[in-house]
C-alpha cells in the first residue's frame, strides 16, 4: 500500500486537468480520486468493483468532455441529424472499448499497474449490457461506433431494458436460461436525465368532435399513461472528439397517476398501476426473427418510439424551426419494422398534437423515414392482430386505416386494379382475422427501402417486396452490413492488431481497404510465422477458457472449427453436427484412420420457447459425451459448447477460430455479421451462398473460400418441385447412419424419445434442407481439412482473408448510408481547450 502512495501524482501540470488529463500522471490521480470521493474508500478496504468503478468514472469524464463539446457544436450549428430507431442495442462492455477510442489504453494500463492492480482483472468485472438478441442488435452498436468515427452528428433511440438478452447455462446438457440483472451494481456509463421526459398513452378510446373553426377532431382518451425518461449513454469515435448519445427510455408512473386511488384508500390498485408502467421496459423479449404477437411487446415498441419523436420534435423546436421542416433537420433509419409504428405515431403528434393538414403531414413523414429490412424469413416479417392493436393504440388503428385508404386510392390506379396486387400492399390483411403488416407500413410511410446484402435485397426486390419494388423501384437500395474494426479487431486481437500496424501503419483502423497493403506479405515465410503464431496464442487462451468454463480439454494444435450466432434451424447447427457424428464413425470403424484434429466450437442462445433449437443444443452436448470420452477418438475430435455466447465471449472466441462456419440454407441468412468478424481475425470460411457470404467469397477470391450447397435459385426450385428429404437420407451411408444413430438413442444412453421431433423433422419435412446438403457440406470439409495441413498455404489464405476484409467495416455501409438515404455530413467537433 506504500506504493499507492509513493505513486500518487503530487503536482499535474497545468494543462492537466484531473478529470480530464490523458497523462498517466492524470488519470492515476483521477482513479484515486474517484476511489475516495465517488466509492467512498481507501484501497486497503476497496473491492475490485471500487476499482473498476474509479476507473470507469475516470474514463466517464474524459467522454463527457467531449459529449458537451458534441452537442453544444450540433445544435449551435444547425446541422442535420441522423437518428437511429432500435429495439435493440448489444453493445458490449464500454470501458475497453473506450479506452482504445480515447486512445489511451496504454497509459491507463501503466497508470493502473502503478497503483497496484491489474487492468485485465477490472475489464473482466464488466457485467456488458445485453440489450440485444444477436445480429441486429449487434448491428445497431457496430453503426453507432462508426457513426460517432465518422464524425456524424446522430442520436441512437431505444429501449432501458431492465434485463436484457437471459444469460444461459448448460445443465446437463439442456439450456437452462437465468435473468440478466446487468444494473444490479449500477451502471457507470449512463447518465440519467430525470428532466428529460414523456408522457404516453396507451389503451383507451377516441372522441370525435367538431371544434369552433369547423375543423374535425379527435381526442385519444388513454386507459393508462406511463411517462419515458432518458438514459443517455456517450458514444465515442475512434480518436476523435465526436461524442453522440445513446438515448434508452425507461418507462416510469406519472407522478401523479395514483392519487385517486390512493386517496380513496385503494392502495393495492395504485401499487400495481406502479408496476404496470414499469414493468414496458423491464425485460427484452428474447425472441430472434420471431414474432410473438404479445401486447405487452407492442407497447415496448410504441413507447420507445413515441418518447424518441416526441424528443427529437423538441430538438427540432427549439431551434426555432416549424414543424413543417422537421424533415429538414432529421433523417430517421427504422432498424427492421420493430420501430415502424413510429410513421403512425409521426402522423398523429403532426395531425392531432400540431395541427398539419393529412397532405402536409405525410409529407414531411415520407421524407423522414427510412426502413432497413433484415430478414426474408416469413415468421420474421411482424403482423399485428387488428383488434390487439386497436386496444393498445386505437388512435394509431385510426390513422393507419386512413393512411391505407388513401395509400391505396392511389396504387389501385398504378396496378390497374390487380385485386392480388393490391391485397399484398395493403397494410391491413384480411383473413379469419384481420391484422396489421408493419412491413407494408415501413415501406409505404419510408422515402428509402434497403436490405442488408447484395443477394438479400435482390431476394427482396424479387420475393417478399416484389409488388413494392414494382410501385416505388425509386426507393429500393442495398447497403450491405459492416462491423467495427474497432471492437472486432484492435480490442478482440490486440497481437494481431500490432503484427498488422508493423507492416503498414495504424491508418487501416479507420480506413480498413488499407488492409490490401498486408497482400504483399501474404508469401513471406517469416510473416506467415508470426501470423500463425498470433493465431496460436489466441487459440491457447480460447482452450484455457474452455477448461475453466467446461472443464473439455483441447488441443490448440487442431483445425478451430467455429460455429457461434443465435441458434436456429435456419442457421443450421444440426448439419455441423451430423458432420461431426459421420468423422467419429470413421473413426470408429477404423480408429487408426488418418485424420486432422479437430476441435467443435458451438456457442448461441436459442430462444426459450424455440424447442427445435433448444433440441439442438441437447443434440451437440449429447454427441460431445461420446465423442470426447471415447478413448478410440484419442482426443482427435472435440466438441465443445461454449456457455453464454456474448459480446465478451465472442471477443475470445473469432481470434482462435481456424474455419467460420457459415452454413445457413441459401436464401435465409439475410446478411450474417460473424461471417465478417471472423474472416476479418483470419478465419476462413466454409460457407453456403447466401447472405454477405456471397459478397466476402467475391472480395477474398474462391480460391480461399470453402464453398459448397445449394444455391438460393436450387433451393427454391427443389421446394417448388416437392422436396423429399427422405431420398437423401437412403442415398448416403454415413447420413443415414448418424440419423439412425441419433434416433436410436446412441448418443443418449440409449432413450430413443428425447431426439425424436428432431430426426421426425429432418427425415420428412426437413424445411432448411440439411439432408440435400450434407454430402456436399461432407465433401467439401475434406478440402478444408485438407488445406489445413498445409501450413503454409493455409497461413497465406489466412492472411489473405484479413488483407481483404475492408468492403466490411461499419465505416464504410455508414459511408453509404449517409450519401445515398441520409444525406448527412460530417461536423467535426472542438474541445475547448480550457486551463
Ligand atoms: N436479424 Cl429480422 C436479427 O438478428 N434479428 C432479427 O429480428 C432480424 C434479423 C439479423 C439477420 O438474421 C442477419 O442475417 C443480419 O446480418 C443481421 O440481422 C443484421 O442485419
Amino acid at each position: 500500500k506504500e506504493k499507492l502512495e509513493d505513486s500518487t501524482p503530487k503536482q499535474l501540470s497545468q494543462s492537466e486537468d484531473a478529470r480530464t488529463g490523458l497523462s498517466v500522471e492524470a488519470l492515476k490521480k483521477a482513479i484515486f480520486n474517484n476511489l475516495f470521493y465517488v466509492q467512498g474508500k481507501y484501497p486497503e478496504i476497496a473491492t475490485r468493483n471500487d476499482y473498476y468503478m474509479s476507473l470507469a468514472y475516470a474514463v466517464r469524464d474524459r467522454l463527457l468532455q467531449r459529449w458537451v463539446a458534441s452537442v453544444k457544436q450540433y445544435l449551435d450549428g444547425r446541422h442535420r441529424i441522423v437518428s437511429y430507431l432500435s429495439a435493440e442495442y448489444l453493445l458490449g462492455p464500454h470501458l475497453a472499448n473506450n479506452l482504445i477510442n480515447l486512445g489511451i489504453y496504454k497509459e491507463v494500463e501503466q497508470a493502473t499497474q502503478e497503483l497496484g492492480i491489474n487492468l485485465q482483472w477490472l475489464l473482466d468485472k464488466e457485467v456488458e449490457p445485453g440489450l440485444g438478441n444477436g445480429g441486429l442488435g449487434r448491428l445497431a452498436a457496430c453503426y453507432m461506433d462508426s457513426l460517432a468515427t465518422l464524425e456524424v452528428p446522430a442520436i441512437g433511440y431505444g429501449i432501458r431494458y431492465q434485463f436484457g438478452i437471459f444469460e444461459q447455462e448448460i445443465r446437463n446438457g439442456w439450456q437452462v436460461e437465468d435473468t440478466d440483472n446487468w444494473l444490479r451494481r449500477g451502471n457507470p456509463w449512463e447518465i440519467a436525465r430525470r428532466e428529460l421526459n414523456y408522457e404516453v398513452k396507451l389503451g383507451g378510446y377516441v372522441q370525435h368532435y367538431i371544434d369552433r373553426d369547423g375543423k374535425f377532431r379527435s381526442n385519444w382518451i388513454p386507459e393508462l399513461t406511463v411517462k419515458g425518461v432518458a438514459y443517455d449513454t456517450p458514444i465515442l469515435g475512434y480518436k476523435v472528439n465526436t461524442t453522440n448519445t445513446l438515448r434508452l427510455w425507461k418507462s416510469e408512473a406519472p407522478k401523479s397517476f395514483d392519487f385517486q386511488s390512493f386517496n380513496s384508500g385503494n392502495y393495492n390498485n395504485a401499487v400495481n398501476q406502479k408496476i404496470v408502467c414499469e414493468n414496458i421496459s423491464k425485460v427484452l423479449y428474447p425472441n430472434d426473427e420471431t414474432v410473438s404477437g404479445k401486447i405487452l411487446r407492442l407497447q415496448q415498441q410504441y413507447f420507445f418510439v413515441s418518447c424518441s419523436l416526441q424528443d427529437m420534435i423538441g430538438i427540432h423546436l427549439r431551434q426555432g424551426d416549424k414543424i413543417e421542416d422537421f424533415n429538414v433537420n432529421f433523417a430517421i433509419q427504422l432498424n427492421d419494422t420493430h420501430p415502424a409504428i413510429a410513421i403512425a405515431e409521426m402522423m398523429r403528434l403532426l395531425v392531432d398534437e400540431y395541427d398539419l393538414e393529412w397532405v402536409d403531414a405525410w409529407r414531411v413523414t415520407t421524407r423522414t423515414f427510412a426502413y432497413t429490412n433484415h430478414t426474408l424469413l416469413p415468421e420474421a416479417l411482424e403482423t399485428w392482430d387488428l383488434e390487439l392493436f386497436g386496444s393498445v393504440l386505437p388512435r394509431h388503428l385510426e390513422l393507419i386505416y386512413e393512411i391505407n385508404r388513401r395509400f391505396l386510392d392511389e396504387v389501385t390506379i398504378k396496378v390497374f386494379g390487380n385485386n392480388n396486387k393490391i391485397n399484398s400492399l395493403s397494410i391491413i390483411g384480411e383473413g379469419p382475422r384481420k391484422f396489421i403488416k408493419m412491413a407494408n407500413l415501413a415501406c409505404a410511410g419510408s422515402f428509402a427501402i434497403n436490405g442488408v446484402a447484395a443477394l438479400h435485397t435482390d431476394l427482396l426486390k424479387s420475393t417478399v417486396l416484389k409488388d413494392w419494388y414494382a410501385l416505388c423501384p425509386e426507393k429500393f437500395s442495398n447497403k450491405t452490413n459492416g462491423v467495427t474494426p474497432r471492437r472486432w479487431l484492435v480490442l478482440s486481437n490486440p497481437k494481431l492488431t500490432s503484427l498488422i500496424s508493423s507492416k503498414i501503419g495504424e491508418s487501416w483502423i479507420k480506413h480498413l481497404e488499407e488492409l490490401k497493403q498486408l497482400e504483399a506479405f501474404a508469401d513471406d515465410p517469416e510473416f506467415q510465422l508470426a501470423w500463425m503464431g498470433v493465431k496460436y496464442e489466441m487459440k491457447k487462451i480460447l482452450c484455457n477458457r474452455i477448461l475453466n468454463k467446461t472443464g473439455i480439454k483441447i488441443n490448440p494444435d487442431s483445425l478451430f472449427d467455429v460455429h457461434v450466432k443465435r441458434i436456429h434451424e435456419y442457421k443450421r447447427q444440426h448439419l455441423n453436427i451430423l458432420h461431426v457424428i459421420a468423422l467419429y464413425n470413421r473413426i470408429k470403424k477404423n480408429p487408426d484412420i488418418e485424420i486432422v484434429p479437430r476441435t467443435f466450437i458451438y456457442a448461441g442462445k436459442a430462444a426459450p420457447g424455440y424447442k427445435m433449437a433448444k433440441l439442438i443444443i441437447k443434440l451437440i452436448n449429447s454427441v460431445g459425451e461420446i465423442v470426447n470420452n471415447d478413448p478410440d477418438v484419442r482426443d482427435r475430435l472435440k466438441v465443445v459448447f461454449y456457455p453464454n455466447y456474448n459480446v465478451s465471449n465472442a471477443q475470445v472466441i473469432y481470434p482462435a477460430a481456424d474455419l467460420s462456419i457459415q452454413i445457413s440454407t441459401a436464401g435465409k441468412e439475410a446478411s450474417g455479421t460473424g461471417n465478417m468478424k471472423l474472416s476479418m481475425n483470419g478465419a476462413l470460411t466454409i460457407g453456403t451462398l447466401d447472405g454477405a457470404n456471397v459478397e466476402i467469397r467475391e472480395v477474398v477470391g474462391e480460391e480461399n473460400f470453402f464453398l459448397f450447397g445449394l444455391t438460393a435459385e436450387e433451393v427454391a426450385k427443389k421446394k417448388k418441385e416437392g422436396y423429399n428429404p427422405y431420398g437423401y437420407y437412403l442415398e448416403n451411408e454415413e447420413l443415414k447412419m448418424a440419423i439412425d444413430q441419433i434416433a436410436s438413442g446412441y448418443f443418449s444412453h440409449l432413450d430413443d424419445t428425447i431426439f425424436k421431433d428432431l430426426v421426425d423433422n429432418l427425415l420428412y419435412h426437413d424445411p432448411f434442407m440439411v439432408l440435400a446438403d450434407f454430402t456436399s457440406y461432407v465433401t467439401c470439409q475434406e478440402k478444408a481439412a485438407l488445406a489445413f495441413q498445409d501450413k503454409k498455404s493455409w497461413a497465406k489464405m489466412s492472411i489473405l482473408n484479413t488483407a481483404r476484409m475492408g468492403k466490411f467495416s461499419s465505416d464504410r455501409s455508414i459511408r453509404e448510408y449517409c450519401d445515398d438515404i441520409w444525406k448527412v455530413k460530417s461536423v467535426s467537433v472542438h474541445l475547448d481547450v480550457k486551463d
